[in-house]
């Protein structure tokens, strides 16, 4: 889902493993081994601190493509020159690279983990609902913990509250394991309701990733189309179904096409609980699902590839359409798509199965 803004994770670390800067976008993401964790770990915390604090989204995108590409490098890097041969890495982070490896550490990072404001924004925005501006507001009147939000439950609209409630619960990974015994539980109850729905359970969880931060479900039926009426029913009946069988547990919020709710497994069979787990389910028209379905698999850097490639072939795409650009630069209209590889066949691209996604 990416209505919650996403954070990173090394701020508030338990561990000292890697941080994965290809997920960087998520607030709890998967440790990945590299030989420069280190460097790829400070980037990420720079990126998140832009995002939350300065709310510099160009800084942000600069230091998460930073980090992915040095990520991806196999050998430990010695200096900031040799970094910035690598495409995203420029004068100012090879800087502070040089300075990471020679001292150890970072003044600029020392200084924001040091800083009570950005620290605190950076803690409330860990909470589902709370983004930056509402962090920041949150902050300045001096509610910076998880005690005080508890004590303020009245300056939290319900999503926050949800939030706030499950707020342990949240902050861990969800095992593929977990995610399979999820999707078996939604996709069987939809298929009950109506054979002919088509659901996809998308995100991470599709590119096959090892743990997921929440779970995204696509879901379309053969009688809805961008031309026919609104039918919010084809959601909200799946939505009561999984109420009624007390998978989903609470509403973030609900509209005709989108749901945000809470999720839990039944317990296990030694009583003990599964933890509470973050779910969307989204109803997309038939015509659209495709391109809904290769955006909701993303990853979200993968998504913008994509979309740089498919601009310089002449198309635009988001979660909805693939369009054609005139030789003016304007969109025309939208062109059938029935699978994702037609989508992948209009911009030339040679097909990516969504494990190979990760950018
Ligand atoms: N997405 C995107 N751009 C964003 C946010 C999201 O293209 N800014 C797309 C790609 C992934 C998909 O939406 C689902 O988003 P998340 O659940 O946040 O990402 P995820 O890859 O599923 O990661 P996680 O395991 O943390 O849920
Ligand atoms: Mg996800």
């Amino acid at each position: 889902m990416w209505l919650r803004l996403r954070r990173v994770w090394p701020l508030f670390r338990a561990s000292g493993v890697g941080a994965d800067p290809g997920a960087a976008m998520s607030k709890r993401k998967a440790p990945q081994e590299s030989p420069n964790a280190g460097i790829t770990d400070f980037l990420s915390e720079l990126a998140n601190y832009e995002r939350n604090v300065s709310r510099a989204v160009h800084k942000y995108n600069a230091y998460r493509k930073a980090a992915s590409v040095i990520s991806k490098y196999p050998s430990k890097i010695k200096s900031g020159a040799e970094a910035r041969k690598l495409e995203g890495v420029g004068a100012k982070i090879a800087e502070k690279i040089d300075e990471f490896l020679s001292t150890g550490k970072l003044r600029k990072l020392e200084k924001i983990r040091q800083d009570d404001t950005s620290s605190s924004i950076n803690f409330l925005t860990r909470v589902s609902g709370i983004g930056p501006s509402a962090a920041r507001k949150l902050v300045d009147e001096g509610i910076k913990t998880l005690e005080d939000l508890r004590k303020n439950e009245h300056k939290l609209n319900h999503h926050q509250r949800i939030g706030l409630k499950y707020f342990d619960d949240f902050e861990k990974r969800i095992p593929r394991e977990e995610m399979l015994q999820m999707q078996e539980i939604a996709l069987e109850e939809v298929k009950k309701l109506d054979s002919e729905y088509i659901a996809t359970v998308c995100g991470s969880f599709r590119r096959g990733a090892e743990s997921s931060g929440d779970m995204d479900i696509l879901l379309t039926h053969p009688s809805f189309t961008s031309e026919s009426t609104k039918q919010p029913k084809l959601l909200h009946q799946v939505v009561e179904q999984l109420e009624k069988i007390h998978f989903v547990t609470d509403t973030l919020s609900k509209g005709d096409t989108k749901f945000m709710g809470v999720c839990q497994l039944p317990n296990k069979e030694d009583g003990t609980n599964y933890p509470y787990r973050r779910i969307d389910i989204r109803l997309i028209p038939k015509d659209q699902y495709y391109c809904g379905v290769l955006y909701f698999t993303g990853s979200d850097l993968f998504n913008k590839n994509m979309r740089t490639h498919a601009l310089e072939m002449g198309f635009t795409i988001n979660e909805y359409t693939i369009r054609p650009l005139g030789v003016t630069g304007v969109a025309g209209e939208p062109l059938p798509v029935d699978s994702e590889k037609d989508i992948f066949d209009y911009i030339q691209w040679k097909y990516r199965e969504p494990k190979e996604r990760s950018e």
